[in-house]
């Protein structure tokens, strides 16, 4: 996620964070980079113009006596406008003073509204609420199969009605069964349009009047850049709008959009989607979202996507194990399948303080937990329990049986090993992950994350490229 943007500020803010003494030269400097890394992710000119004339502003009163350098107190200048840029405070969500929450998605077609309806309704439901998905796409024949279909992927409630070709009626007809089956909240996915298309806004429109929502959101590509914000205008002028989803911010989007748009259209980004499987979706705060920009990871972030996915009773019961020395296999094993609960590699490497940028993005390969779990998965049930039992041959077999090489065995064994070492350490109370990785430990859910510190991350490398397995990567 603007990893391009991310590794000029970060680099840039690096130079000013050592520094004793602070210049004018150096305060103008900075600006111009910043201003220029800005403009190069595709931020608005305005934007950028204000944003920047603003921080140097706020430079100027750098307090030279205080605590902290002037390079820090700078750092922290840019930190506190980048998250003023996108938004101030946590963006919630709306709820009913009835009881009966509801939210229609809408936005361009493609933009990933019924994708995103799931994904919330999801959320909501690990919330303990109880959601309802409906579909009122009545133009696009697959559309409210494809709702209904992802619906039930995660146990939520759906209403569709393929046979109808009115949208206003399905959208009464929805309203009624979501209250009717007691649901807290109704989420109305709707037909993808262009913003020139009069009679789809029309249709919005009523649509819109029969819902009564209590939260209007623009679900919008994060690829369209700065057109999002001629995209959230047309909108708003023709059904109003309460706030933003931006997706596919996994992609190679520039983050342009993201950081535009609050200042230009005034209205928050409220959740943000990195990905296509219905957990990819985040609350989205911005202060957060500046230290991921600024290489300040964002373990909150990880944090609660552990809590969320991470089986606690699992947790609880690998924690048992370690503290009587049990770690083996079958651990290693359950460890790396709470990691995929928690979503790809990839983003959860940009969450972790000072591994983006350290990892390369391509040397990242989520298929290396699949291979991981293929080799444990052919071994013997002893095995798995005495890993000492693994001697030259029968690694040669677990490597035939789980179509990989011998070395790849060995380096899951080494990563064994070093876990193993790490629960030790844990079971006497001297815990020490790796540099970086610190932070982390001591977390609720660890079980899945302690598999971050010693198998699970250190697999990392792999794919394409033989990975250089070096001590301590992340
Ligand atoms: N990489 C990535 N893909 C996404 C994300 N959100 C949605 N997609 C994908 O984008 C495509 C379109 O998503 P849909 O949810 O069908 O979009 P839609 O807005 O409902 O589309 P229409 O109903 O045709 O207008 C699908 O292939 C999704 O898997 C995301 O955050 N990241
Ligand atoms: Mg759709």
């Amino acid at each position: 996620m603007f990893e391009s943007l991310s590794s000029k500020l970060q680099s840039i803010t690096a130079k000013m964070r050592g520094k004793a003494r602070v210049t004018d030269d150096d305060i103008k400097e900075m600006m111009r980079e910043i201003r220029m890394a800005l403009l190069e992710a595709d931020v608005n000119y305005g934007v950028v113009k204000t944003f920047v004339a603003e921080m140097s502003e706020k430079c100027k009163g750098v307090d030279v006596q205080g605590s902290f350098t002037p390079g820090q107190q700078i750092v922290k200048i840019v930190r506190d406008s980048l998250t003023e840029l996108l938004g101030t405070g946590e963006s919630k969500l709306a709820i009913s003073s009835t009881g009966f929450t509801t939210i229609i998605l809408y936005g361009l077609q493609g933009a990933g509204k019924t994708t995103t309806a799931v994904k919330l309704a999801k959320l909501l439901k690990k919330d303990g609420k109880k959601p309802m998905v409906a579909s009122v796409d009545v133009h696009r024949p697959a559309a409210a199969r494809q709702l209904e279909v992802l619906a039930k992927g995660v146990g939520v409630d759906c209403y569709i009605h393929p046979e109808c070709a009115d949208a206003v009626q399905i959208a009464n007809e929805a309203v009624d069964k979501a209250k009717y089956l007691l649901c807290n909240y109704l989420i109305v996915d709707t037909a993808g349009r262009t913003v020139v298309d009069d009679e789809l806004m029309e249709e919005l429109a009523l649509i819109n009047k029969a819902v009564n929502p209590t939260e209007k959101l623009l679900v919008v590509d994060a690829m369209i850049g700065q057109e999002a914000v001629n995209v959230a205008q047309s909108f708003e002028e023709a059904i109003g709008m309460d706030g933003f989803i931006m997706t596919k911010l996994d992609g190679d989007a520039r983050g342009g959009a993201a950081l535009s748009i609050r200042k230009l259209t005034g209205k928050p980004i409220k959740y943000i989607c990195v990905g296509e499987k219905v957990d990819a979706i985040e609350t989205f705060y911005p202060q957060r979202m500046a230290d991921r920009i600024l290489g300040m990871g964002d373990v909150i972030s990880l944090i609660e996507r552990a809590s969320v996915n991470v089986d606690e009773e699992e947790a609880r019961k690998q924690l048992g194990r370690m503290m009587n020395n049990e770690y083996d296999l079958n651990d290693l094993y359950n460890q790396f399948q709470q990691m995929r609960k928690m979503g790809s590699l990839k983003d959860l490497v940009g969450m972790i303080p000072g591994a983006s940028g350290k990892v390369k993005e391509d040397d990242i390969d989520d298929r290396i937990i699949d291979h991981n779990m293929a080799i444990i998965s052919s071994m013997t049930k002893k095995e798995r329990k005495n890993p000492k039992l693994l001697d030259a041959s029968r690694r040669k077999r677990i490597a035939q049986g789980a179509g990989v090489a011998v070395a790849d065995v060995n380096k899951l064994m080494q990563q064994y090993e070093t876990s193993a070492k790490i629960m030790k350490q844990m079971s006497k109370g001297g815990l020490r992950l790796p540099k970086g990785l610190g932070g982390i430990g001591g977390l609720k859910g660890l079980g899945g994350l302690g598999a971050l510190g010693g198998g699970g991350l250190g697999g990392l490398g792999g794919g394409k490229k033989k990975p250089k397995h070096k001590k301590g990567r992340r």
